[in-house]
């Protein structure tokens, strides 16, 4: 059952349920499209917290909650601090980087249900997942730049190596919105489905990572974002240390005699 994170006000902002494995973070501020305040950044990253200490979560499902995905930060807060004279250098920082890194670093794969409009940091958080699936009618825009502020949340990082330096720069500069379609086209999402099949499609996905290897889910993980700024030798060092601890993994001893026995592997995540 879907639970607020937490009895704090605000904890309602964000929705936290396990069910087959699967932690499902609900992102719940559907008047507001789901924009962030401090109190849901922190709640957010309260959840992925607790997703990744659970033994019983193998995979994690983060969606919003009504007709968008997420907004990005709430300008009428963002508006007030302001006028209250914060910079951004200690929002970002304290409240954007620690979600995005939690994403990146759980050792567990992350499906993004992108049920609607994602803007700004709602983007990038739906980049930084390790999957994509989103309804037909979602929408992605890099409203960083309509507000004249730089990307954030990762977006620099995440969005040339998903759809090249060109486009990246194109849709962070000029901050047109990209539909479903063309998100996919483009190398955004993973995949496109009808409005109505999105949450069960997003869940199948999930469902499916959490009955996989989920150690070595980790260490792909590990392994790519590693590779992605070191030279081919560090790669290569890096990938045989992963390998080697996949190797010990009990999945890995029962998987290699599944095959053998021409049998389907069932992996326990351990
Ligand atoms: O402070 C920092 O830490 C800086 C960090 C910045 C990171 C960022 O994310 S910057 C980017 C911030 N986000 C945006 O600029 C997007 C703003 N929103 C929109 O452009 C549009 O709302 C959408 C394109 C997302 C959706 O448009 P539409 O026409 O479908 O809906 P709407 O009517 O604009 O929005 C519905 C309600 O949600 C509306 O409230 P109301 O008037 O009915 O009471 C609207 O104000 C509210 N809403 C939407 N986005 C935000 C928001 N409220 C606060 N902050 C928002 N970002």
């Amino acid at each position: 059952m879907e639970q607020p994170m937490d009895a704090r006000p605000g904890g309602e902002q964000v929705l936290y349920a396990v069910e087959q494995g699967v932690a499902t973070i609900t992102l719940n501020r559907p008047d507001a499209m789901n924009a962030l305040t401090i109190v849901m950044k922190a709640a957010l990253l309260e959840a992925l917290e607790r997703a990744r200490d659970e033994a019983d979560v193998r995979a994690v499902l983060l969606t919003g909650a009504g007709r968008g995905f997420c907004a990005g930060q709430d300008l009428r807060e963002h508006a007030e601090n302001l006028a209250a004279g914060a910079g951004l250098d200690d929002t970002v920082r304290a409240h954007y980087n620690p979600i995005v890194l939690a994403i990146t670093g759980m050792g567990k794969p992350v499906v993004a249900a992108v049920n609607g409009y994602a803007a700004g940091a709602g983007v990038s958080l739906a980049l930084a997942c390790d999957f994509r699936v989103a309804a037909e009618n979602a929408r992605f825009a890099m409203a960083f730049s309509a507000i004249a502020l730089a990307p954030d949340s990762g977006a620099s990082w995440t969005l040339p190596r998903l759809v090249g330096a060109a486009k990246a720069r194109e849709l962070l500069m000029l901050g047109d919105p990209v539909d479903a379609a063309e998100a996919a086209r483009l190398g955004m999402v993973t995949s496109v489905v009808p409005a109505e099949e999105l949450a069960r499609s997003a869940r199948d996905l999930a469902v499916r990572l959490a009955q996989g290897p989920t150690l070595a889910y980790g260490a792909i993980k590990q392994a790519l974002d590693f590779s992605a700024a070191q030279p081919l030798e560090d790669a290569l060092s890096m990938e045989a240390d992963l390998q080697d601890a996949c190797a010990k993994t009990e999945d890995h001893h029962s998987a290699t005699r599944a095959f053998l026995a021409k049998q389907r592997p069932v992996y326990e995540g351990r």
